[in-house]
């Protein structure tokens, strides 16, 4: 996959994107991020990008020039010549799940614009943004981090990422439910021992008492869950729709 971010920012994703597992899958030649600065794109003469709203209020917005100019040359970059998916992340957006990650993940470019200050120039959302993604109900200062976010939450659904023994099939939010709590060595630390079910080696009463705990924490922690589980559809992998 290919991903083209125009931001103000670029440095607010140096770090977070190039260690662990997105690292790796971007050298393994399987996603390529690119970090476009818009203000390079502005025409004016001290580089401006943003300006005040009309009709008054407070706050700057993200003025058009930059953004379209920027999105016009990255565009260019795709080496097929196709329009491509553009997300803005916003809180006026679809919230986030993993239903979505899993559609984006099938896309083979992408384009995110991120929006800083009051946002940007409607006029940019209407004619260059196909998708408008908030990551849930609380205000963010920009939209660096969410896209940071929903770029991790692609980026290991697409095939090869992930190995074999970090399978996505097993946890959270694919079942429907949250997922079961896990353990490893050693088997008694401080005197806090593992369940001795896990240590039995029975792999039908592990699938049970896991199954048993996913029911549990998600009972008590997020019961809209279950509701929803036993109301909706699943789609060919198995993911609530
Ligand atoms: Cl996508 N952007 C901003 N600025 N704030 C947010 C958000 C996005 N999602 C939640 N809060």
């Amino acid at each position: 996959m290919e991903i083209k971010v125009l931001t103000l920012f670029p440095e607010m994703f140096k770090g977070p994107l190039d260690v662990s597992i997105i690292k790796n899958a971007q050298e393994k030649g399987l996603l390529t991020i690119e970090y476009i600065n818009i203000r390079d794109f502005s025409n004016s003469k001290h580089k401006k990008v943003d300006d005040y709203p009309y009709g008054g209020g407070a706050g700057m917005v993200m003025t058009p020039q930059p953004i379209f100019d920027c999105y016009e040359k990255t565009l260019e970059k795709f080496k097929d010549s196709i329009k491509p998916r553009t997300i803005y992340c916003t809180p006026k957006g679809k919230v986030f799940n993993q239903q979505i990650a899993l559609e984006l993940s099938k896309e083979k470019h992408l384009v995110f614009i991120c929006g800083h200050y009051e946002g940007v120039d409607q006029r940019v959302i209407d004619e260059l943004v196909t998708d408008e993604i908030s990551i849930g109900d609380y205000v963010l200062t920009g939209g660096e981090l969410p896209v940071a976010v929903i770029i991790d939450a692609i980026s290991r659904l697409i095939p090869g990422v992930l190995g074999q023994d970090e399978s996505y099939q097993e946890e959270s939010f694919y079942s429907g439910l949250l997922e079961y709590p896990h353990y490893t060595r050693p088997e008694n630390f401080r005197g806090l021992t593992v369940p001795s079910v896990l240590l039995s080696g029975n792999h039908k009463e592990i699938a049970n008492w896991r199954n048993q705990k996913a029911m549990e924490v998600t009972n008590k922690r997020r019961p809209d869950l279950i509701a929803r589980m036993k109301n909706k559809k699943r789609d060919e992998n198995n993911i609530l729709l």
